[in-house]
């Protein structure tokens, strides 16, 4: 059996439809989207990174050395990302030491356990959280004000180029892999497409 990040995205199209067409998203495009909500998902978002970029750091320690530079690149706009969520958040006046939504705190238990998978797993799992936004946040078209620069931080050109840096280590590693860890990538990527759904639906049930 041979997988790719494309044929996963084919297997599970509907759980990646949801993933990444929700009304948060189009809310955001037609200026419908309340302050609390979009709020609500800023702060949960930013406390959703923070763990994300956790779950990056303990990949290097997993990783070929040929994958290393990607990854650390990576690293890199998460530091930017995690001082702008912060800019944001004061602009904003919110709180960011806010609690967890449970949500957002099984997305983190999910990403805390990637450790314990085989790297082609994780590799896959980074490629897909990065993707689902890459794709969500570009799949309304134009974003207004103030929504704009969210749109562009995870659909501007460069992140798409990432994001493709991304399924290309990924699917190096994961045509290489045993049936039995590309299953796992499978499932993987499919409760990943989940947490997608239900992070955006957080935004409406605050
Ligand atoms: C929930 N998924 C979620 N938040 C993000 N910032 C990303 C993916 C992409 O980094």
């Amino acid at each position: 059996m041979t997988l790719t990040c494309k044929d996963l995205v084919t297997i599970h199209a509907e759980a990646w439809e949801r993933a990444t067409v929700h009304p948060f998203l189009t809310g955001c495009q037609r200026g419908t989207i309340t302050a609390a909500q979009f709020n609500t998902w800023l702060v949960q978002d930013y406390l959703f990174v923070k763990d994300f970029t956790r779950m990056v750091g303990k990949m290097l320690g997993a990783a070929p050395d040929h994958h290393l530079d990607v990854l650390l690149a990576g690293l890199m706009a998460l530091k930017d990302e995690l001082l702008w969520f912060q800019a944001k958040a004061e602009e904003r006046g919110l709180k960011l030491e806010a609690p967890r939504q449970s949500t957002c705190s099984h997305y983190c238990d999910f990403m805390a356990g990637l450790v314990l998978e085989p790297y082609p797993v994780q590799a896959t799992a980074l490629w897909a959280i990065e993707a689902a936004y890459n794709q969500g946040w570009q799949k309304p078209g134009p974003m207004p004000a103030p929504y704009t620069e969210f749109a562009d931080r995870w659909g501007n050109p460069g992140f798409t180029d990432y994001v493709k840096l991304l399924a290309t280590q990924a699917d190096e590693v994961l045509t290489q892999a045993s049936d039995h860890t590309q299953a796992l990538a499978s499932t993987t990527f499919l409760r990943i497409a989940n947490l997608e759904t239900a992070f955006w639906q957080m935004a409406f049930v605050a």
